[in-house]
């Protein structure tokens, strides 16, 4: 088995999710004002901090992505964040696109760049300990969106991205993201979502691509947040697996994004996933409805630390249970 396919079961064990925790300076900084504490790279640092160090976190997070700033920071007793992370029992992954920018031709749409330089940062962060990658690409629906010159520049740019990892020993999340955000129904969201990730097949396969050592981070096919036909979890769990099954079985695993989903709605979506059999794990790689509740309850003050560990460690509990239902049901 090779060092990448090795990573990629740990990150997708049973029972196990990973924490996306990899905001960019910019989007933390936003969060921590929201939540009434000062952004600065210490306040950054001690949040990350309190995220990592929650009691009993490994039992159900295998791995947490960070951004690059914090793949540089110490915890307080001095560790660098990769080491004392690993120490936990945890892989430290790291984000390593630059953001989603406009596209040039093409007119509201954005192309995730990253790519200059890559191989050169890949080894630097192999060197600081982290074990795996991550690369998001982000569509949106509209009349005209996501279009094919937009669908094929991004699905081309992540397997760009999980080839370079793959050669630098990493192992690539591969994140195409179809935002939640319109009007959008379940149907619309299960088109573009499946036109999306054949794109991304495509492209991967272009590249020499191993998929035993890729972890995919898809969005579950939902609604639009302004649609009026809300579905339930099952109805979720039934277009996102009928999406994901023109996937070969050879795929290390499944990492949903929660996209903005309340997080007792992508619990729920989650644990309904868990009933269909499926020839690759299907987990969780959430961040806002792991870290939101987590952040309401430190908001920054001292006293409340352990309250922002407790909430983050109810909903790990909360999704890990969930995953643990397909176990139940394999082996019933
Ligand atoms: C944590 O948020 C990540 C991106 O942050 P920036 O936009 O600041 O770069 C994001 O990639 C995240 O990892 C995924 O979208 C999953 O997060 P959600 O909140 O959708 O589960």
């Amino acid at each position: 088995m090779s060092t990448c396919t090795q990573i990629a079961a740990e990150l997708t064990a049973p029972g196990k999710g990973i924490l996306a925790a990899d905001e960019s300076i910019a989007t933390m900084s936003s969060r921590l004002e929201n939540a009434g504490v000062s952004p600065t790279a210490d306040s950054r640092r001690i949040y990350r901090e309190l995220l990592a160090t929650t009691p009993g976190l490994s039992d159900g997070v295998s791995g947490i992505i960070f951004c690059d700033e914090t793949l540089g920071q110490v915890f307080t007793d001095g560790r660098p964040f990769p080491q004392a992370v690993r120490e936990l029992g945890i892989h430290a992954g790291i984000k390593v696109d630059t953001g989603a920018k406009s596209c040039p031709g093409l007119p509201g749409e954005t192309i995730t760049e990253g790519l200059d330089g890559l191989p050169a940062r890949l080894a630097r962060y192999a060197e600081l300990g982290a074990t795996f990658a991550k690369w998001r690409a982000v569509f949106s629906i509209s009349g005209r969106t996501p279009s094919w010159g937009a669908t094929v520049s991004n699905a081309n740019g992540l397997a760009r991205y999980a080839a370079a990892c793959q050669e630098a020993g990493l192992v690539p999340i591969v994140e195409p993201e179809v935002l939640m955000t319109g009007a959008h129904t379940l149907a619309d969201c299960a088109a573009t979502t499946a036109t999306v990730q054949a794109a991304v097949r495509q492209q991967l396969a272009a590249l020499g691509v191993d998929l035993a050592g890729i972890v995919l981070k898809p969005n579950m096919v939902i609604e639009g947040d302004s649609c009026p036909d809300v579905s339930d979890p099952e109805q979720v769990a039934e277009a996102t697996v009928a999406v994901l099954r023109a996937w070969p079985a050879q795929l290390a695993g499944v990492a949903f994004l929660s996209g903005g989903q309340p997080p007792e709605r992508a619990t729920a979506n989650l644990a309904a996933l868990q009933q269909h059999q499926t020839p690759w794990p299907l987990t969780f790689s959430f961040g806002r409805a792991l870290v939101s509740p987590a952040l309401a309850a430190w908001h920054g003050d001292d006293l409340r630390y352990r309250d922002g560990q407790s909430a983050l460690a109810k909903h790990v509990t909360a999704n890990s249970a969930a995953l643990r239902r397909r176990a139940d049901l394999q082996s019933a």
